[in-house]
């Protein structure tokens, strides 16, 4: 397929989004913004709800790729995360579909597989330890099935239809990691819009599933699915590491919080920090 250059980008108005705002256009993208609310200085951007059906294929129509990062982005009761995360999904699925779209890279999660235990050895981790991609998945969570459900769509409209899409099973993208477990599945928002690129760029990608972190010395988990679609991750939470593990503490064995992929998000309820 052509390189993309006209992107819609579900979830503009969120934290994530509002990074990639920031960042891919300097890729040469051209973005096509969708949230449920407003995007601050955008009045361009659609406003709809992922609920409305005919909305949603008026939003894809034309654009080159989607990245689709709308939706609830923590625990929520289960039918709040049926609406928004699965059923939602789908109908940006759906809709892309009937209008050609060629390419989706979909914001899935590590709490996809978020009950997998944290991996054990010393720092950095031996190749051989690091959680590998192909890990029977193990959602933490209501919000973690759905992008369970969200990677199994994925493989669903490619085998079907010859959707591609890149799952990328984000850890922490933000600015800079808040906590001791977050030194091990921080993304920075730079090596994130360089993932993003190369998901979208990457040729031939049919359904491919990648964590989606920094190159971390604290790694947990294995980056070469990533790395074979060409992202060359740039950033390390390490400088972050001194002042977070003097503040709360290194991780853990008996802190529930530290024993699993998912952080807290094992925990019921889920309690920050994650
Ligand atoms: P966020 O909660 O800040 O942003 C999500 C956006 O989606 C919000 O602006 C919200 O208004 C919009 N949205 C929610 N339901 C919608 C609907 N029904 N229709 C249209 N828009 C809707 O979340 P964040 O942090 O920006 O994450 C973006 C995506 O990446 C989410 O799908 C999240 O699950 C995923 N992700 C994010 C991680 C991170 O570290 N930020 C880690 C792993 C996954
Ligand atoms: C996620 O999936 C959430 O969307 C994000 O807000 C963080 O909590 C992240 O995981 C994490 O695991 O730190």
């Amino acid at each position: 397929m052509p390189a993309p250059r006209t992107v819609l980008l579900t979830g503009a108005a969120g934290g994530l989004g509002t990074l990639m705002r920031d960042l891919l256009p300097a890729y040469g993208y051209e973005l096509r913004l969708l949230d449920l609310r407003p995007v601050d200085g955008e009045p361009d951007s659609i406003v709809t709800d992922l609920a409305d059906k005919d909305a949603v294929r008026e939003a894809v129509r034309g654009v080159d790729a989607i990245i689709h990062l709308a939706g609830i982005s923590l625990e929520a009761p289960f039918e709040k995360i049926l609406k928004a995360n699965i059923e939602g999904t789908y109908h940006l699925y759906e809709a892309a579909r009937e209008e050609g779209v060629e390419r989706i890279v979909f914001a899935s999660s590590n709490h996809a597989v978020g009950f997998t235990p944290r991996p054990q050895g010393d720092t950095p981790l031996d190749p051989s330890a690091l959680i590998p991609i192909d890990t029977p998945r193990r959602p933490d969570t209501f919000y973690g099935l759905s992008k369970s459900f969200g990677e199994d769509l994925a493989q669903f409209y490619w085998d079907k239809y010859g959707l591609e899409t890149v799952s990328v099973r984000i850890g922490s993208c933000f600015p800079e990691p808040t906590s001791v477990r977050m030194l091990s599945v921080w993304m920075s928002p730079a090596d994130g819009a360089r993932l993003f690129h190369a998901a979208l760029t990457a040729e031939n990608v049919e359904h491919t599933v990648v964590y989606g972190s920094s190159a971390n010395t604290r790694l947990w988990w294995d980056l070469t699915t990533a790395r074979t679609l060409g992202y060359e991750p740039q950033d390390d939470s390490e400088p972050y590491a001194e002042k977070l593990i003097a503040e709360q503490g290194d991780l853990e064995p008996d802190n529930v919080a530290h024993a699993y992929l998912g952080g807290h998000f094992v925990s019921d309820p889920p309690i920050w920090p994650y």
